[in-house]
């Protein structure tokens, strides 16, 4: 059964229309589940909530997490967990890197922006993972987003890049964390989309280009694409996969 009817799934990270975390809400509420969006803070409230609107029959619930705080990930899921009580699956699509560091040499980076990188792009999945668990009682699935300059050296990627390995090593030690659980943890490394996180990377535009020109699907990677990805991994269809990685990229990892 596909359906996802009658559950419930927590999405962090819609900043707007464009953000991946956008296509997988909608991907995950055509499949009939009920959604639960988090936020970095106040601010972006009201442009989460305004974009939900527009899902049509979706009794969402709204929490402000910024998952640089352990208080702040603790709150948000207790304060779910008396709310909804039990959680299916979550979909953590959050990143962040100094914007003058994703640009250059990478051997300029600084500890800090090094350090803020792995806080909020790397660790963050580990410490959501662990709030999560106790909501996930009848198991699931966690599904975050990679990409392939955590993979290779990708021009500009730079400290984002070593982040996501790390990130990519979470999602496999996670995985056997939770896997005793029936909880899976996978991740989607998702081709280059314009998001208002992809403006902060140098030279997007020729990342951009190389994708319509050498991947093997010769197109773009879309939102919708990596959402119906997401939707398969949160759902019974992918119930035998964890610790994976897919890559929704148009195949451009394949290309030498
Ligand atoms: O080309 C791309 N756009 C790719 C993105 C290719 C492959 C992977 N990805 C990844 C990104 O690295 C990230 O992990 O996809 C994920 C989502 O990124 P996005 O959709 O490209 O970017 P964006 O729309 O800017 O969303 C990033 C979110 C924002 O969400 P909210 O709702 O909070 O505005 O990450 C959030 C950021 O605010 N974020 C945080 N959320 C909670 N606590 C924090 C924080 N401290 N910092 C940033």
């Amino acid at each position: 059964n596909v359906s996802l009817e009658g559950r419930t799934y927590v999405v962090m990270g819609v900043a707007n229309k464009r953000s991946i975390a956008w296509g997988i809400a909608r991907s995950l509420h055509e499949a009939g589940a009920r959604l639960i969006f988090t936020y970095a803070a106040e601010r972006f409230e009201k442009s989460v909530r305004d974009l939900v609107a527009t899902l049509e029959g979706q009794d969402a619930l709204f929490y402000e997490c910024d998952v640089t705080d352990d208080e702040s990930i603790e709150n948000t899921f207790e304060q779910i967990q008396e709310d909804v009580g039990t959680i299916h699956g979550l979909a953590h699509c959050i990143a962040f890197a100094n914007k003058e560091e994703l640009k250059g040499d990478y051997l300029n980076t600084s500890r800090d922006g090094f350090l803020t990188a792995h806080n909020i792009s790397s660790y963050s999945l580990t410490a959501v993972a662990r709030a999560v668990k106790p909501l996930m009682t009848e198991g699931g699935g966690i599904v975050t987003l990679t990409y392939l300059g955590g993979e290779r050296v990708v021009p500009n990627y730079n400290v984002m890049g070593v982040a996501k390995a790390s990130l990519d090593a979470s999602v496999k030690y996670l995985a056997e964390s939770l896997g005793s659980s029936g909880i899976r943890v996978n991740a989607i490394s998702a081709g280059p989309i314009r998001t208002l996180s992809a403006k902060g990377v140098g030279d997007f535009n020729t990342i951009l280009k190389d994708i319509e020109e050498r991947a093997p699907l010769r197109r773009p990677t879309t939102q919708e694409e990596v959402g119906d990805t997401a939707y398969f991994l949160l759902s019974d269809f992918s119930r035998g996969v964890t610790g994976e990685m897919i890559h929704v990229d148009s195949g451009f990892h394949i290309i030498g």
